[in-house]
């Protein structure tokens, strides 16, 4: 069986004390690999490691650090059919979606902070005819990038691409459900002559070796994406030693359907925002708000649209809906989907456990897209973050309303909004409590533009010159002179 190894100081290192954890496949439910159960002495090597690169790294020209996130995106593009069916395997998603947003996002990440090295620029200030104020940006030293198992290898390069843009060394932690692409990007790096020290990658769990990176006094920093308890967790570690963070996570949230909507692609977009990737994204909208005067017309549709995806095996390229990640996670979905029912809900679609046609994936963790309708806003179904293939419906009654209902919420990720009156559109968009709106769209991106949540969704925002600024510490010298 395949092992996987860290990576420290550009080797593929085994875990010091030799401990590993097991790997399951979410289409079979079957072990197919074993990963590193690293600890304090991994970490020590890698921290020793990213210190000692730090200088050099850090002294490098934009240019050159330019080039080697080049290399890497590049090596990632050559390879993406190879990452593509090893993230499938690895997280139950299909194919198809890791194929055509997961890998070619994240070696667009690379390219992205490649060019934005170069471009990265400090602020001057000329506050009158004799004093001028610059800000210089140094970058931190050795940081960390934690990141979740929904979109594995891109939110991995979405967090490490920026840190080592502006000049930081990274000890870099990929979830440990998903550990495969983390571990191919590894040997990505010494194919692409990242140096030794300046990316550091260990495996292992969130309470043990994630803990561990968090408390190390040589981590500067923490860039983390994931759930919003674990955020708080991390928050309260680092507080009292003053490290910087930022923090994405949860959401809950909504898509607006106003009745002047696009029909055809406001079905379309806001199925695809509740069901991609089993409605295991951060930003997916799984509360979806209809304006009252077409609510049985759309839902009708909706649900028509539901039970028309394939649920599959995920490495069949015509699969929509793969597996969810792991039997835990599953087992979490299922019970969300009592409550509803407890709380008076009525399952539309969908509402179980389901078994694709493949024989190999008989024992896999798959649930049926579900639907749900009949559910207050201050239900738990509404309320909680489900992370799975399961959307609530619900009418609205006029702008207000919507805007009610949309924000009565913990969580302010993101929210999309489907109308063609324009006047509407950014009078609403101001209204949301949302980091994102989208308006005829989801999951459009630019990276220049500010990504992350308000509320209880996180703080800090990644993306851009946004994000390589949480990587710097600025200092500002102010000149006066005759
Ligand atoms: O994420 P965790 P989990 C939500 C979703 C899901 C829930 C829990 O609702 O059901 O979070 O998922 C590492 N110190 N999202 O448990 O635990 C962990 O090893 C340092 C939303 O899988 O937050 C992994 O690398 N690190 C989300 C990463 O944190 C720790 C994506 C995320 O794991 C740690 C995923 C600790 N104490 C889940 N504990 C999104 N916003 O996209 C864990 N980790």
């Amino acid at each position: 069986m395949e092992r996987l190894a860290n990576y420290i100081n550009g080797e593929l290192s085994p875990p010091v004390a030799g401990r590993y954890l097991d790997n399951p496949e979410p289409a079979t439910g079957l072990i197919y690999s074993q990963l590193p159960d690293s600890g304090g002495e991994d970490l020590d090597l890698a921290v020793a490691a990213a210190e000692a690169a730090f200088p050099d790294w850090s002294a490098a020209t934009a240019d050159h650090r330019a080039r080697v996130l080049q290399r890497l995106a590049r090596l990632v593009r050559d390879n993406a059919a190879m990452l593509a069916r090893a993230e499938s395997v690895d997280n139950g998603k299909p194919i198809s979606v890791a194929a055509t947003v997961d890998i070619p996002r994240a070696s667009a990440n690379l390219e992205f902070f490649a060019a934005a090295a170069t471009q990265f620029h400090s602020e001057a200030h000329a506050t009158d005819h004799n004093t001028l104020n610059y800000t210089l940006r140094h970058p931190l030293g050795v940081v960390a990038c934690i990141s979740p198992w929904n979109l594995p290898l891109y939110l991995f390069t979405w967090k490490i691409a920026p840190a080592l843009a502006a000049g930081n060394c990274v000890i870099g932690k990929p979830s440990e459900i998903t550990p495969m692409t983390a571990y191919l990007f590894s040997r990505l790096c010494q194919d692409a002559g990242m140096p030794p020290g300046v990316l550091n990658i260990l495996h292992g769990t969130g309470p043990g070796i994630g803990q561990q990176i968090v408390d190390h006094p040589g981590v500067k920093a923490i860039s983390f994406t994931g759930g919003t308890a674990t955020g708080a967790r991390i928050a309260a570690s680092a507080a009292p030693r003053f490290r910087k963070l930022s923090l994405e996570l949860g959401g809950k949230n909504p898509s607006l359907v106003f009745a002047d909507c696009d029909w055809e692609r406001t079905l379309e977009g806001t199925l695809r925002a509740g069901f991609s990737n089993q409605g295991q994204i951060c930003l997916c909208g799984s509360r979806v708000l209809v304006e009252a005067s077409i609510y049985e017309r759309f839902r009708d549709a909706f649900v028509e649209q539901v039970e028309a995806m394939t649920v599959g095996d995920p490495l069949d390229p015509d699969t929509s809906q793969g597996a969810v990640v792991s039997a835990a996670h599953m087992e979490k979905i299922l019970g969300c989907i009592d409550t509803a029912r407890q709380e008076g809900g009525r399952v539309l679609c969908g509402g179980g456990r389901v078994q694709p046609d493949a024989a190999r994936c008989r024992d896999g963790w798959f649930v049926a897209p579900t639907l749900i309708e009949g559910l207050g806003p201050d239900c738990r179904t509404n309320q909680e973050e489900i992370f799975g293939p399961v959307v609530s419906l619900s009418p609205f009654d006029g702008e207000e309303d919507a805007v009610a209902q949309a924000n009565a919420t913990r969580y302010g990720l993101a929210a999309s909004l489907w109308s063609r009156d324009v006047d509407r559109c950014h009078r609403m968009a101001r209204q949301l409590e949302a980091g994102m709106v989208w308006v005829n769209c989801w999951m459009l991106r630019d990276l220049r533009t500010p990504m992350g949540g308000m509320k209880d969704s996180g703080v800090g925002r990644e993306g851009g010159f946004e994000a390589m600024r949480f990587f710097t510490e600025p200092k500002n010298v102010c000149i006066s002179y005759r």
